[in-house]
C-alpha cells in the first residue's frame, strides 16, 4: 500500500479548511493534504493577515485510482455550490492546473444539475499556493495527543506529519470519516443538493 510516486494535486476553497482538509482525506487515491491560502496577491499570507486570499486545502491524488471529476463531486457535496461569500477568506473557488483539470470541469457541470448561471462558485486557475501554518494542518489530529505525540517523539518534524499519506487517513478518521470506503464510484448523474 504505497504511495504513487505520480500524483497530481487539486485544490479547493470552500470555506474553513480544517473540514474539507479532513473530508478529501477520506477518500481512496488522495494521497496528501495540507491547508494553504490561494486565490489572491499578497506576497506572504497568514492566517492572521490574508489579504486578498481564500482558506483551501490542496490535495495530491493517484489519477489512475481517484479522478479529478471524482474530486469535484467531493467538492461540490461539501459547500453550497450556488452561494457565494463576500469573504475572501471563504470563497467557494474550484482552482485548476491543466487542461485535463479544466475539461473534468467542463463534463462535471455537463452531467450535473447545476446550470452554468446559477452557480456562485468560481473555477479559477492556481497561481500561488502558499502553505497555512502548522497549527491548521491535520487539524482534527491536532488535540489529539496520544497518536501525534508517539511522532514528534520520535523526531518528525511537523511537515513529515503533514505531508504523511498516512496522517491524512487517521486526520480523516478522527474527524469521522469511513476511510475504508471506496470512492462512491457511480450514484448516477450528481444529484444537486437542496440548500
Ligand atoms: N474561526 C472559525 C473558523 C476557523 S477556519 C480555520 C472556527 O473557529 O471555527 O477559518
Amino acid at each position: 500500500n504505497r504511495a504513487p510516486t505520480a500524483t497530481e494535486t487539486a485544490t479547493f476553497g470552500l470555506g474553513c479548511f480544517w473540514g474539507p482538509d479532513a473530508r478529501f482525506g477520506a477518500i481512496e487515491g488522495v494521497i496528501r493534504t495540507r491547508a494553504g491560502y490561494a486565490g489572491g496577491t499578497k506576497p506572504d499570507p497568514s492566517y492572521r493577515t490574508l489579504g486578498d486570499h481564500t482558506e483551501v486545502v490542496q490535495v495530491d491524488y493517484d489519477p489512475e485510482t481517484v479522478s479529478f471529476q471524482k474530486l469535484l463531486t467531493v467538492a461540490f457535496e461539501e459547500h453550497s455550490p450556488r452561494n457565494q461569500t463576500e469573504k475572501r477568506q471563504y470563497q467557494n473557488i474550484v482552482f485548476t492546473e491543466s487542461e485535463t483539470q479544466r475539461e473534468a470541469v467542463g463534463t462535471f457541470l455537463d452531467t450535473s444539475n447545476y446550470r452554468a448561471d446559477e452557480l456562485g462558485t468560481r473555477f479559477e486557475s492556481l497561481e500561488t499556493f502558499h502553505i497555512a501554518e502548522p497549527y491548521h494542518q491535520k487539524f482534527n489530529l491536532s488535540d489529539k495527543h496520544w497518536i501525534t505525540g508517539p511522532f514528534e517523539k520520535a523526531g518528525y518534524a511537523e511537515a513529515d506529519i503533514r505531508e504523511s499519506p498516512a496522517a491524512a487517513k487517521l486526520n480523516a478518521h478522527v474527524a469521522g470519516h469511513d476511510v475504508s470506503v471506496p470512492f462512491l464510484s457511480d450514484r448516477g448523474p450528481l444529484a444537486s443538493r437542496s440548500e
